[in-house]
Formats: C-alpha cells, structure tokens, sequence
C-alpha cells in the first residue's frame, strides 16, 4: 500500500500546538471483518483547493482524499463515512469531492443551514450524503438555533437520511427534548463523550444508556478511544502481557453498548483526529482496540458492516 504522505497546510497557519496525524500506521494485527465500514473519518481541504471556512474555530493540517482512501486501504476498510469537519462549516466542497472520487466507497454527513435548497439537499444526496450533523460541543461551534435544526431535519427526514448529533455528557440532561424530538434515525458521536474517569455504573452514563434503551431511533459510535481515555494509549508496564489494551479506561464504556445494543453501535477511526492535545494515535493500533470492544466475531461483524451498510448503503443489503 501507498502510505499517506506527509501533511501539508495550503497556506494556512495551523493552531499553534496542532498535532498531525500519523503518516506511517502500524499495520494492525486485528483482521477486520471483509466489508468493514470506517464510519467517523474526515477530510481536511487541501486548503488551497477547498479553503477552511472564515468560522472555523481551529485551523487543521491538511488531510485529503487521497491520503484518507490510502489509510482505508492500508487498515483493510471497504468503505468510509466521511463527516463534515466543522472548520469547513457549511461549505461541504472537499467532503463531497472524496465522496464523488470514491468509486461508490464512501458516504457522507454533511452540514447544511436553514438556507439550503431542495436543488442542494438533492445534489448531496446524489453524491452521496445520507446525513446531516449537528454539534453542540462549544469549542467548536456557535450554536444554530434549535427551531433551525428542527426545521432541517423535517426537512431531510423524507430523503431517508438521519441526524448525527456531538454533545458532552454533562449537556445531555439540556438537550434530551430536543434529541428525543427528533423524526429520524439519530446518530451519537463518540458515545455522547462519557467522563471515562466516572463509573461506568454511574449516573451520568446510565442516562446515555437510557436514552439508547427508551429510543430505539438513537445508534451510537462507540470511537475516540484516544479522545476519551485517561489512562492513555501505553499499557502499564506488564499490562500488556496480560491482554489489557491501551485506551483501557474507555473499554468498559464501548462494551457494554455495543452488548447492549448490537444493532445500533458502529466504529470509525476519527481520522484525522482533530484537536487532540497529547497524543496523536497510531490508526493500526486504534483498529486493535476493535476486539477489547467487540468480542465475538457475530458482534464485530455487526459493528462493522451490517450496521453501517444498513444505515449507509441499504440498497446493496
Ligand atoms: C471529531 C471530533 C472533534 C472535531 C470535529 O468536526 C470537527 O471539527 O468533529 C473534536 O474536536 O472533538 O469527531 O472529529
């Protein structure tokens, strides 16, 4: 395989401590299932073709199409779900550009306003879009206004698409009547962003399994291992040896949605990891912590391909 080459900037001045991702990824020992689905991933400019937006609220380094479908292909993904990153705002050029040079291998989640016509909600969707993000995590966004996004979803709900939604779990108590309004088939990232430092037994992730159990319409990702973690991404000395993973805080989180709602978890890698502070992961390694998740090869072929391509591409079930 080719491996992603280096990161560049098109010009523009990355945020002073901006970490890039990996250009040489461990070839993970992990064989995923044939047909995975990578299904959190972004693209970023170039940004002297698809320049970042004047809102943005962090200055990325590049990540392109092409060295996205060369990580795909080194980890052994069949497809990508590429998620509007919100430092291209609502300007999703480069992200339907990967999904229209994709061969049919990559679907989309696109940002739209109140604005957006039913000319452009028809062109996405023939490129590829099948949903639409809304973010309430503050450091990256100024919040539209909920009767906007309800009016968008109204408006995207009779194209089959679903609304992925990024908050923080201190915020789901805020937001659950607004999420529970919702007409569609509703998308969690990175599993609602539990403090992993909290029991897993406690109330504030007992809400998040609430709102999945009491709304059969809610999916979650179970990712951003690398995000969420405390513990980090090294085994303690003589952790390893013992079968305990990196990320090790954030596995009993992910596992026990995915035993509890095998039909509605999906995985991605995040690339290229945006705003990560401390450490950039290693994609290999990420796609190893797969199994510490997903135990048994019927739960990972769920979490891999018959529930992204159910939500994605289901016309081809
Ligand atoms: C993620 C997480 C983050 C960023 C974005 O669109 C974005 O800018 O999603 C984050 O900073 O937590 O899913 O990539």
């Amino acid at each position: 395989m080719s491996q992603p080459s280096k990161p560049t900037t098109g010009g523009f001045d990355k945020t002073p401590g901006w970490l890039d991702w990996t250009a040489s990824p461990s070839q993970p020992r992990f064989q995923l299932p044939a047909g995975s689905v990578d299904a959190h991933c972004h693209v970023f400019g170039p940004g002297d073709q698809f320049p970042y937006a004047a809102e943005r609220k962090y200055t990325p380094c590049d990540a392109s199409k092409a060295q996205l479908y060369a990580l795909r292909d080194h980890l052994g993904f069949a497809r990508n779900i590429v998620v509007q990153a919100t430092c291209h705002g609502a300007d999703n050029r480069a992200m339907v550009d990967a999904l229209r040079s994709s061969g049919g291998r990559a679907r989309g989640v696109a940002t739209v306003k109140r604005s957006v016509s039913d000319a452009e909600l028809q062109d996405l969707h023939a490129a590829g879009v099948r949903g639409v993000r809304f973010n309430f995590v503050r450091r990256l966004v100024d919040f539209t206004p909920k009767d906007e996004l309800l009016e968008i979803a109204s408006r995207i709900a009779p194209l089959g698409w679903h609304v992925v939604i990024y908050f923080e779990a201190v915020d789901l108590p805020e937001l659950w009547d607004f999420f529970t309004a919702l007409p569609t088939t509703v998308v969690v990232d990175h599993m609602g962003r539990p403090d992993v430092s909290l029991p897993v037994d406690g109330p504030q992730f007992a809400l998040f399994e609430r709102f999945m159990r009491e709304y059969p319409n809610v999916w979650s990702k179970v990712t951003c291992p690398e995000r969420l973690s405390v513990s980090g991404p090294k085994a303690l000395p003589g952790e390893q040896a013992a079968g305990l993973a990196p990320y090790r805080d954030v596995i009993p989180f992910a596992r026990r949605l995915v035993e509890q709602f095998p039909d509605r978890v999906l995985w991605g890698t995040d690339w290229p990891h945006p705003n990560l502070k401390d450490h950039m992961p290693d994609d290999g390694q990420l796609v190893d912590f797969i199994p510490h998740i997903a135990v048994t090869a019927e739960a990972q072929h769920q979490l891999l391909v018959s529930n992204p391509m159910r939500l994605y591409w289901p016309e081809a079930l």
